[in-house]
Order: C-alpha cells, then structure tokens, then sequence
C-alpha cells in the first residue's frame, strides 16, 4: 500500500457537493480515504477575477503506482463534469496529488511533491490540520514548518456552513 496527500478544490456551482463527490469517488477507486481536512474557503490564487474556492486536504491510501493514480484522479476530475480551460481559470473541480509516499517523481505530467505548494497558504493550511508533521522530501522541512514560513498573503478560513 502506497501514502498519497491529495488536495482537492473548486470554485463553480455548488462546492460542497462537487467536494463531496470526489471523496466518494476516490474512495470507492483510488483506496481508502483515512483523514479529511475540513473545508476551507480561499482566495483565488493566480486568477483574481473569480469566484473564492473551496478547499480540502485528503490522506489515502492505495495500491496504484502515481502515474496510474494521477490518470485516475483527472478521469474522476472529468466525471464529475470539469472541462479544462485557462491555466488557473475557475473549475468545478480540481484533484491534485501533492506528495506521495515520500518520493520525488519528475516526469512530464507528474511532478511530485507538487512544485508551488510551499507558496500557497490554501494547500498548506488544510494539509497542516491532517499532516503537520509531514516531511517534505526535497524542502527538508515539514508542513508544519513549511505553514510558519509560507509568504502568501491570501486569505484562508474554515467554511462554516450549515448545510454540511
Ligand atoms: N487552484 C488553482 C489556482 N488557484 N486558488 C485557490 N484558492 N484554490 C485552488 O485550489 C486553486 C487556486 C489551480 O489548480
Ligand atoms: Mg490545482
Ligand atoms: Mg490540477
């Protein structure tokens, strides 16, 4: 069995639903999904001139290799109704693999740990509620600390939402 933090997000529609259906689809594909981050409600980072995100962190585990995870992870991106569009555009749902197990991969659709997520205050807070002693691979230093030193300014808060 393989250890993959995932961060899951989007910014179209109905959030909350849209988050809920990929959990349940990556736990009845990818593995068992052992720790969920509340969600948390962010800025839009890279693209102003849209709609805040909700954001969730997700430990699994799994028996598929990364390569094999990430194809599944886009195709349930795709049957929950994401069209690709601009870099950083609005989505209804985004899946992105930032570490696995403790590995460095590097190949042309997959690098591993995700290359920005030090700089991005809405992967690092929920990944430092389920992970905060998670040791980054090439960085040498843990969410925990990678959080303390984290420069980016937007906000990020828990969603307190009735409804869930
Ligand atoms: N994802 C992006 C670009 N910008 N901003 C927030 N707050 N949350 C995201 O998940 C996000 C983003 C590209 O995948
Ligand atoms: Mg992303
Ligand atoms: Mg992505």
């Amino acid at each position: 069995m393989n250890t993959a933090i995932l961060l899951i997000g989007g910014n179209m529609g109905d959030r909350v639903r849209h988050l809920q259906e990929a959990v349940a689809l990556i736990g009845r594909k990818a593995g068992k999904v052992t720790m969920e981050s509340a969600l948390y409600e962010t800025a839009p980072w890279g693209g102003v001139d849209q709609p805040d995100y909700l954001n969730q962190a997700l430990k699994i585990e799994t028996p598929l290799q990364a390569p094999a995870l990430l194809e599944l992870l886009l195709s349930i991106e795709r049957e929950i109704g994401r069209i690709r569009r601009t870099k950083w555009g609005a989505r209804v749902i985004d899946i992105d693999l930032l570490f696995y197990n403790n590995e460095v991969i590097t190949l042309p659709q997959l690098k591993i740990p995700h290359p920005q997520l030090q700089n991005r205050r809405f992967v690092l807070e929920p990944l430092n509620e389920i992970v905060p002693g998670w040791m980054h691979p090439i960085l040498q230093l843990t969410v925990a600390q990678l959080l303390e030193a984290c420069p980016d300014p937007l906000p990020v808060h828990k969603f307190a939402d009735a409804a869930h």
